[in-house]
């Protein structure tokens, strides 16, 4: 499993090639999991790669800022996620919207001990890419990361800097606490995204 997380050529750890890896090196046919795109947005430092790399046990070690987007394949017992995360750098930013295409499900990361500037931007970086066509309808998770530091906001005050209650009106969506210290609400987190990608297979979502 570890496996899925390695760093392969590119155009190998894309979901769909998962299964044909797994079969090609393990006996017998890999149990039947739905698979996800999703996209993970967020400024730069808000921990994207961080609480990805955590969720594929690799080192976290060496972590550079992103530039341009980065695939990883993260296995979850119901599911497998294809996470694209792109790069948060302002020169970057205005890119996002080129690799929204494909995305079923979209992860916010947000420094939550960041300062009022930087809280804006990511205000304001959230409202346009939730408002995005090719992501308006889709479920999606704010993960207010840093929640180990003093200066950390409580999901409270996030959700009113964030005017999330406004924004999220009629989607399925979740604000979850989380640190690089603390990998078991990481991954409680993205196990939640998954139920409300499951249940979106199901119903249509309601606008
Ligand atoms: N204290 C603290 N530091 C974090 C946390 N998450 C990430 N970091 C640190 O923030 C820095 C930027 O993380 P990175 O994953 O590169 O952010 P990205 O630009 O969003 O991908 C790194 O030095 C991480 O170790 C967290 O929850 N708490
Ligand atoms: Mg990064």
């Amino acid at each position: 499993i570890k496996g899925f997380c390695s760093p392969l050529p590119i155009d190998c750890r894309f979901g769909r090639y998962t299964t044909t890896i797994y079969s090609l090196c393990c006996k017998g046919s890999p149990p039947p999991r739905p698979e996800y795109d999703i996209v993970c947005i967020g400024l730069t430092g808000s921990g994207k790669t961080t609480l990805l790399s955590q969720l594929c046990s690799e080192s976290q070690d060496n972590i550079v800022p992103t530039t341009g987007f980065s695939i990883k394949v993260v296995p979850f017992q119901s599911a497998i996620l294809n996470v694209k995360e792109l790069g948060g750098a302002a020169n970057i930013r205005k890119y996002w919207s080129r690799y929204y295409q494909g995305s079923q499900g979209v992860i916010f990361v947000l420094d939550s001990a960041s300062s009022e500037e930087d809280l804006e931007t990511a205000r304001n970086e959230l409202h346009s890419a939730l408002q995005h066509p090719q992501l308006c309808t889709l479920p999606f998770l704010v993960l207010a990361n840093h929640q180990d530091k003093p200066a950390a906001r409580s999901l409270q005050e996030i959700k009113k800097y964030l005017e999330l209650e406004p924004l999220a009106r009629g989607k399925r969506w979740i604000l979850q606490p989380t640190s690089l210290e603390d990998t078991e609400s990481v991954r409680d987190s993205f196990t939640m995204l998954i139920n409300l990608l499951d249940d979106r297979e199901l119903e249509p979502v309601q606008i």
